[in-house]
């Protein structure tokens, strides 16, 4: 019987734990934290925001700013579209938890799946401004509780059990007794009956509130975040064919309303794997609802890993993983703002093959990266490359790749993390631009900005003076190796450079 309730208990608290301890959002896959720099009037940021465990729950923000002179923050999480985006709550502030002024941290509750922006509003010597930073926010798995904390409240229920029915025993027995009485048998025999009603009661109640909990649990898991699905399928004429499919979560999400995000509606990575020595950016097109084709490039017969972003009208962004496995392929030539790139085999086993901050690239030129001395996970970071041409010097004839100065993935060595990441940050460029519009900020030219997109009124314009250098801020999500491939574009010619990073667990925040 003890066996039956400690199972019981146990069981109880772990669907307890179940409902309460989630693991947050994605619009990549498994990097949920955003990364994004941009101006609040004169004031430049760079932010990071920890999206909840829990949904309601609290995301940690931290704002580093790069121009002194701050006053007051004020930080308030508003629905991205929608007629809620219009009526912000009441904000709150951030402090200054160290003597630095330039660093400022807040906390705010998330109360419920989906796009959400947190806007940020600085005072300051220099003006006011308004920025805002695009957040999803999920819940996507369960986490099982810590053996040690089950065993203990376990342990405790059983005692609660135990103590009730030996009260309820003993008041039976010996409430009517005078003090120091021995009790008669016909007391100790009303006890044994009150003591058994009271236990099968105790037992009945633990298998209600099991069940009950289950029921949470189960009610908490249909929120819980599953990624759309793809299958990907190659036809005849070398075309792959992909087909979304919905595996079921919030009934809103739809398969045909995606928005174009840096002028397509899909970019598809697609990595030989687990080398990741051949990767190709693809942009397939909509070939009917959740439906995308793509007439493939000449490739090597392999196992190719797929990473398709796209953005839903909301501004929530997914990332979609499949695989394929192709024969050799003579197909199209690479044509628009499709590319290439080649690399040696990612290592595994004796740990980075490209280490070295130079990566030479086919036509002479030169990907360097300004790599910092250590890499810690959950550490912002401004991730900084300089193309150089054959002489060395910095490349004179950059061109924008798809309206941006630089495009990064960054990707684990077994598939778990891939994030796609550009100067503006991890955000998707269409929900930073819907958050934008809703400042109603006009883009002021500043040279020292100009590696912003965001500071480009016309996203596809050719500038010349464009900096050959360009920085993508992000953190890595855990220790481990990543490779990350980084693509920008001089004259015609779109580069792909690859550099391997070994990242150490993340340090304690002083
Ligand atoms: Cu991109």
């Amino acid at each position: 019987m003890m066996i039956r309730i400690r199972s019981s208990v146990h069981t109880l608290l772990v669907c307890v734990c179940l409902a309460i301890s989630a693991l947050p959002a994605r619009a990549h896959v498994g990097s949920p934290d955003v990364y994004v720099e941009g101006n609040a009037g004169a004031y430049k940021l760079s932010v990071v925001v920890r999206p909840p465990l829990v949904i309601p729950g609290v995301a940690d923000i931290e704002l580093r700013s790069q121009t002194p002179g701050i006053d007051r923050i004020e930080i308030t999480p508003i629905p991205l579209t929608g007629e809620a985006s219009k009526y912000p709550p009441v904000p709150d502030f951030m402090q200054r938890p160290f003597a630095d002024p330039q660093y400022f941290t807040g906390h705010l509750w998330i109360m419920a799946t989906g796009s959400w922006q947190i806007r940020f509003t600085v005072h300051g010597s220099q003006g006011s401004g308004v920025f805002s930073a695009p957040v999803p926010a999920t819940a996507i798995a369960t986490r099982a509780m810590q053996p040690g904390l089950g065993i203990m409240l376990a342990f405790l229920g059983i005692l609660l059990v135990a103590g009730l029915v030996s009260i309820v025993g003993a008041a039976a027995r010996e409430a009517q007794l005078a003090p120091g009485a021995e009790a008669p048998p016909r007391g100790r025999r009303r006890a044994f009956v009150a003591m058994t009603i009271t236990f099968v009661l105790l037992i009945g109640a633990v298998v209600f509130g099991n069940r009950w909990w289950e029921a949470e649990a189960a009610d908490y898991s249909r929120y819980i975040y599953k990624p759309l699905e793809m299958q990907a399928q190659l036809q005849p004429g070398n075309v792959l064919d992909l087909k979304l499919s919905d595996p079921g979560w919030l009934k809103q999400r739809k398969l045909d309303d995606f928005i174009p995000d840096h002028d397509h509606l899909m970019h598809l990575y697609m990595l030989r794997w687990p080398a990741m020595d051949i990767v190709f950016h693809l942009h397939p097109q909509p070939a009917g609802t959740g439906d995308f084709r793509l007439a493939l490039p000449s490739v090597p017969a392999a196992e190719y890993r797929l990473y398709a972003d796209v953005v839903h009208e909301n501004g929530f962004p997914e990332t979609i993983v499949s695989s394929v496995r192709l024969p050799d392929i003579s197909g199209r030539a690479l044509a628009g703002d499709d590319a290439e790139g080649t690399s040696t085999a990612l290592n595994q086993k004796d740990g980075p093959a490209q280490t070295s901050t130079n990566y030479k690239l086919p036509d002479g030129y030169t990907m360097v990266w300004k790599r910092p001395e250590t890499l810690a996970a959950k550490t912002p970071y401004d991730f900084t490359f300089v193309l150089l041409d054959p002489e060395g010097q910095p490349a004179s004839d950059m061109s924008l790749y798809m309206g941006m100065p630089g495009h990064a993935a960054f990707v684990k060595e077994d598939g778990s993390v891939f994030a796609h990441v550009h100067p503006s940050g991890t955000a998707s460029m269409a929900a930073l631009m819907i958050a934008q519009a809703q400042n109603h900020q006009t883009p002021e030219p500043d040279p020292a900005t100009q590696n912003d997109p965001m500071q480009m009124p016309g996203m596809n314009m050719s500038r010349p003076g464009l900096l050959s250098t360009v920085s993508f801020p992000y953190g890595f999500p855990g220790g481990g190796i990543y490779r990350i491939i980084v693509q920008m574009k001089h004259g015609s010619i779109i580069e792909t450079g690859f550099f391997d990073a070994e990242v150490g667990p993340a340090k304690q925040i002083q």
